[in-house]
């Protein structure tokens, strides 16, 4: 799905009024500065026929497996309508209210036990307007397995579907709406940010309400393996955070374990970079706080280019303060790092409130972050008892903390994911105490799993045919550690 197409329809949805701001009273009751009423659309058949085409595209770009569709009432009716009609699938109506009279069915039309529906939604909060729809489906036999929603208020929607084993797709993000009415100025910095902190601080979703239990839900840890794993054999494995399984499954699938940092000073630059090495990469890693031109519309671009050549994004940010200060540095301030870094790092030092601080912002949003738990440089202090206390405060957030900066394996551990900067073809350092091990020495002999690479491709006269070297000599140093634990 192009991004053009994304943010004119943004501006469309504006101009009708589908999107406002002010305070309005949400079905919980709570009050919302944003507010989204696409009951509208039916007045605007272009833009109708337009969300219905975007909502179908989705659905092809998954490749999802369905018998029938059905929309959730009513505003999501008439899209259903649309793309059931123009791709002539079969649609089921899911009655709000069963009539006293006649079949008194709850579900309209035909359907036979243990087929598959997809839900289509219009806009999600919590995700319990979806959940109603497909517990009254589920009732009659059917199962709902996936839900298309066109705008997701990005308020723990995902997140309480998915515990409920329905993944929900959806085609606009909140923060995506906001980045994109700011950059055509039809929102000022304060309205924004005002509604960023509302989502940020108003997430529905708590998986202690889910099981009843007081007690802290965190994923189960994983038992160490008798034999070292694959990155894909790792990516299934239930108790890995599910950012950590994209990035092992990008791995395996692209067959690259490398990093590039991106330390350019200009926008156009990195992206540039980003575009031509990003077959090649698992994941670029930024510094944004050196750019010359940093703008939103550059990390919106960002964001596109990491879609199309499946690669993570990573800020190299080294949050360092009290949870409370690194809260607003990762969400707000001129950076929105939050919005569009999918991990970020952090150092130990301030304690475990660095860690919460950054996963209040960071969770509801599904991100990840990486604790520094050695350097790359020579003299570093994070050392022996250091790394080991980082470690622990990994294993005790392990909801939010996905793996670690070092500079070789520090857990046996398979859902934490290791990455090594300060890597080159040859061992040596710069004159600045930066220190450079090889591919093979780090993903084979020091076990780690990712190679962060800067001026080793950066400085080389053609970047891509570097990157190309670094990704082979860390494939087959991983292929050839996999292969010497087999059994
Ligand atoms: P180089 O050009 O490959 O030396 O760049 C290494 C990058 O990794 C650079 O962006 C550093 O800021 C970053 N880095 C590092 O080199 N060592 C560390 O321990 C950490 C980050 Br943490």
């Amino acid at each position: 799905m192009d991004d053009v197409t994304i943010d004119s329809l943004i501006l469309k949805l504006h101009d009708v009024n589908a999107v406002k701001f002010g305070e309005y009273k949400l079905k919980s009751g709570l009050l919302t500065p944003i507010y989204i009423d696409l009951r509208v659309l039916v007045s605007h058949p272009t833009l109708m026929n337009q969300v219905s085409s975007l909502i179908y595209q989705r659905v092809q770009e998954e490749c999802l497996q369905f018998d029938s569709v059905c929309g959730v009432p009513y505003t999501a009716l008439p899209l259903a309508t649309i793309i059931c009609s123009r791709h002539e699938r079969p649609m089921l109506i899911r009655r709000k209210e069963a009539k006293d009279y006649g079949t008194k069915r709850l579900v309209e039309g035909s359907f036979r036990e243990g087929d598959t529906c997809l839900i289509i939604e219009d806009t999600v909060t919590s995700g319990s307007s979806i959940m109603e729809t497909a517990e009254v489906l589920h009732k009659e036999g059917l199962k709902v397995t996936d839900a298309v929603v066109l705008m997701d208020r990005q308020q723990g929607g995902v997140e309480m579907l998915a515990s409920r084993g329905i993944r929900l797709l959806p085609i606009i993000s909140l923060f995506k709406l906001l980045n994109v009415l700011l950059a055509a100025k039809r929102i000022d910095d304060q309205t924004a940010e005002s509604v960023r902190e509302f989502i940020l601080d108003n997430n529905t979703f708590s998986p202690k309400k889910q099981n009843g239990s007081d007690a802290p839900v965190t994923r189960k840890p994983c038992v160490e393996p008798k034999r070292e794993l694959s990155y894909a054999e790792r990516a299934e494995l239930p108790c890995v955070h599910p950012l950590a399984s994209k990035l092992l499954k990008i791995m395996e699938e692209k067959q690259s374990n490398l990093c590039v940092s991106a330390d350019l000073t200009s926008s156009e630059e990195l992206l540039q970079l980003a575009e031509s090495l990003g077959p090649k990469i698992c994941m670029l890693k930024t510094h944004v706080d050196i750019l010359e031109d940093f703008t939103v519309a550059f990390t919106q671009k960002l964001q596109a280019v990491a879609k199309k050549h499946d690669f993570l994004v990573f800020e190299d940010r080294k949050f360092a303060d009290i949870g409370n200060t690194v809260k607003h540095q990762y969400k707000g301030g001129v950076y929105q790092i939050s919005s569009w870094s999918h991990i970020v790092n952090a150092h130990a030092v301030p304690g475990p409130g660095v860690v919460q601080g950054l996963g209040g912002v960071g969770k509801p949003l599904g991100r990840g972050c990486l604790l520094i738990a050695q350097m790359s440089s020579q003299g570093s202090l994070a050392t022996g008892e250091y790394t080991k206390a980082a470690l622990e405060m990994a294993e005790e957030h392990s909801d939010f903390v996905i793996g670690f900066i070092c500079s070789s394996k520090i857990t046996e551990r398979p859902e934490f994911i290791h990455m090594t900067p300060g890597v080159q073809l040859q061992a040596g350092g710069d004159s600045l105490g930066q220190q450079y091990t090889t591919p093979e020495e780090v993903i084979y002999s020091k076990g780690s799993d990712v190679i962060i690479v800067g001026r080793g491709v950066l400085e080389a006269s053609d970047r891509l045919k570097a990157a190309e070297s670094y990704r082979k000599s860390g494939w087959e140093a991983y292929t050839k550690r996999v292969s010497q634990s087999v059994h």
